[in-house]
């Protein structure tokens, strides 16, 4: 263990001195293990140990599984998962570095949703900064090659580094270490402390706005269903299935080829039922006053029987003074799109504040926002009246192959400061929709705890 460790020191690996991570924070040691790939020798020589580590234990494995894939490919399978399994085998992990684990249990919560499972993760470093135990938490074993402190040892003791830097590198591992939450990445650093959805529900106006925090509170959900599925009649199943789990449901009813005029109806008493509010995806765009037909008449009437709606602030303030025409009286709540979730999409900058500056001036009407990032242009959680909900969101960050930009429930809610998580094909395209449910409701919550401390 010791040549590995030299070894990993001299190809610069492992580096010491003063690094600035992606948050900002300063780090006195750096690991980047992906350097190890222009070694063959030690390439090969890692993977004997990490097999012989983990053949050693008591553990035992049908399946291995690495971390690296970013993208999800919406063609083929359009799945995040490689390679041919079956449900009930077991899937050991590979990682080459555990911090807080966060990345493990990205990985593991796919595969668990698909049925398989997951006990062991095998990696060479250890950076002992609340792992271990996160993992451990979750019914995860860490095996590991090396402890980080143990590598500072061997790397004094042959000179490599000095004892003051050593004892600078432990002071720092234990002031970054982040156990007790689930997922944690200890780079992350959300400058203001969140409050609670609870508190919230005395800064809104709005009484659907009111009452989604409240659902919120009582359900433990900041989870909304984008409930993309192909007929009315597999959605009112779906909502069905998936009410426990959700605070919102949302519609895109202009896809639905069954459409009937009960279908309103029908998801209400469904909402009722499971305590979920309903938002309708409408996007509007028009000058206020067809949007007030278009909101109210058609063959859809969406006003009906959705609690909320959102739409785009392209054609000015007027869109809300009309919207909030129809809305308002029957106690309604809109979102504006502040930004988006696809690339390459123009709800940046000005626009992102002008839609602030309109909520602001109808607060009465307006719950909150259509966000990605609000803690990028809030400076942290929201922490007003008003409530973000944030679409683009799946077990794995990657994207499809038409635009759609996807970030983990954890990054959305502890990272960017938002309060709902918008899941569409995460949920209805997994094998067992409610079980996926449960999944992202129980991650966005403890995302939501966790920024709570
Ligand atoms: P997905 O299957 O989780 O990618 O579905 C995302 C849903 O959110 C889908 O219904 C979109 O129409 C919706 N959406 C979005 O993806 N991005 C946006 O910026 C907005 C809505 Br607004």
């Amino acid at each position: 263990m010791e040549d590995l460790i030299l070894a990993l020191h001299s190809i610069e690996a492992v580096k010491f001195g003063t690094f600035t991570l992606k948050s900002g924070i300063s780090s006195p040691i750096y690991i980047d293990l992906r350097l190890i790939v222009s070694y063959p020798n030690l390439l090969s020589q890692i993977s004997s140990l990490l097999f012989s580590s983990i053949s050693s234990s008591s553990s035992s494995f049908d399946l291995v599984c690495g971390v690296r894939r970013k993208e999800i490919k919406s063609y083929g399978t359009g799945k995040s998962i490689e390679g041919s399994f079956s449900k009930g085998q077991v899937c050991l992990i590979v990682e080459d570095l555990v911090t807080s684990g966060a990345s493990v249990l990205e990985t593991a919560a796919p595969l668990r949703e698909a049925g398989l499972e997951v006990r062991d993760a095998v990696v060479v470093i250890d950076r002992e900064q609340g792992g271990r135990e996160n993992l451990a938490g979750k019914g995860i074993k860490l095996h590991s090659l090396v402890r980080l402190t143990e590598m500072v040892e061997v790397l004094v003791r042959n000179g490599r580094v000095t004892e003051e830097k050593a004892r600078e590198v432990r002071e720092f591992l234990e002031a970054n270490r982040s156990v007790g939450v689930p997922a944690v990445k200890p780079e992350a650093v959300v400058p203001r402390v969140r409050v609670s959805y609870r508190e919230r529900v005395g800064m809104v106006k709005n009484p659907t706005g009111r009452r989604l925090l409240e659902v919120m509170e009582a359900k433990q959900s900041n989870l909304c269903l984008a409930a993309d599925v192909g007929t009315a009649k597999e959605l009112l199943e779906i909502a069905d299935k998936v009410g426990p789990e959700i605070c919102l449901l949302k519609t895109h009813v202009d896809i639905l080829p069954d459409f009937t005029p009960d279908f309103g109806s029908r998801l209400r008493s469904i909402a009722d039922k499971h305590n979920f509010l309903i938002f309708e995806d409408r996007k509007f765009a028009d000058i206020g006053n067809t949007v007030t037909m278009q909101y109210e008449g058609g063959i859809f009437r969406i006003l009906e029987w959705a609690d909320i709606v959102n739409a785009h602030i392209i054609s000015g303030p007027g869109i809300v003074d009309g919207l909030k025409l129809k809305g308002l009286p029957r106690g309604r709540g809109l979102l504006l799109l502040a930004e988006m979730s696809s690339a390459g999409n123009l709800a940046t900058g000005d626009y992102t504040s002008i839609a602030v500056k309109i909520a602001e001036q109808h607060s009465d009407f307006v719950i909150g926002f259509i966000s990605v990032n609000p803690a990028s242009w809030q400076g942290g959680p929201g922490n007003t009246g008003f409530i973000h909900a944030t679409p683009g969101v799946q077990m794995v960050k990657g994207g499809d192959s038409l635009g759609q930009q996807y970030n983990t429930p954890y990054s959305v809610i502890h990272d960017r400061g938002s309060d709902i998580i918008i899941v569409g094909r995460g949920i209805i395209k997994a094998a067992d929709p409610a079980d996926a449910a449960k999944d992202y409701r129980v991650q966005g919550w403890e995302a939501y705890e966790a920024s709570r401390s």
